[in-house]
């Protein structure tokens, strides 16, 4: 098995999360994306990254659809919890945190187009989009210690990756000052190691 992925991808981020938490065996191999020739185009046609070739070459994307996979390869580390009302809230907090990551990639793209053709309208309406969406995982997480309860799933894997790459492309948004309840939570997962090995490098 082996994961198409980068390094700075916070998709592919939660993916090598959860094979770490899960303890599952894969290569990791690194292709560049948002360029013509891009190799990923032969494993995915939409030529994004994260995708999982498994041994028989079937190509599985994107993250939520491979996390969803790995869960259930062993059930060391369970991720996704089984009743179906546990199942969707943790799912629905995948959709929430991969929306901001949308919504914060999509304005990182943005500015790497010329000046000239840049939407400071659209960048607004992006940005909107990040700051409503800490306030909601903040009222969500509320004062438990995991995002959905007592312990550790796919949410907090989502979330920790999703506020790091805040920290990582949007240094000025001030998300600890306004959520203590977040910075808590990001500090407790960057001690596990299955996030320090995947820090992104710097950019
Ligand atoms: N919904 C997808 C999003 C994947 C995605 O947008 N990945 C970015 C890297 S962070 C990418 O490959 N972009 C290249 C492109 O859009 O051409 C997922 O969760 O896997």
């Amino acid at each position: 098995m082996k994961l198409i992925a980068t390094l700075t991808s916070p998709y592919a981020r939660k993916v090598r999360i959860a094979l770490a938490e899960k303890r599952i065996e894969c290569e990791l191999q690194v292709e560049p994306v948002g360029v013509p020739d891009s190799p990923v185009f032969r494993f995915n046609p939409l030529g994004k990254v994260p995708v999982l070739l498994l041994d028989d070459g079937t190509a599985i994307y994107d993250s939520p659809v491979i996390v969803d996979y790995l869960d259930n390869v062993t059930p060391v580390g369970k991720l996704i919890p089984e009743p179906t009302r546990a199942r969707i809230h943790v799912k629905s907090w995948e959709a929430l945190g991969d929306g901001i990551v949308d919504a914060a990639v999509g304005i990182v793209m943005e500015k790497r187009r010329p000046a000239a053709q840049q939407s400071e309208e659209w960048i607004a309406k992006q940005r909107k989009k990040i700051d409503h969406g800490l306030q909601a995982l903040s009222q969500e997480l509320g004062e438990k210690d995991y995002c959905t309860g007592a312990t550790f799933n796919l949410a907090d894997i989502v979330t920790g990756c999703t506020l790091s790459y805040l920290d990582f492309r949007f240094g000025e948004i001030d998300w600890r000052g306004e959520y203590d309840n977040l910075a808590r939570l990001a500090e407790k997962l960057s001690k596990r190691k299955s996030f320090k090995d995947t820090v992104p490098p710097a950019a």
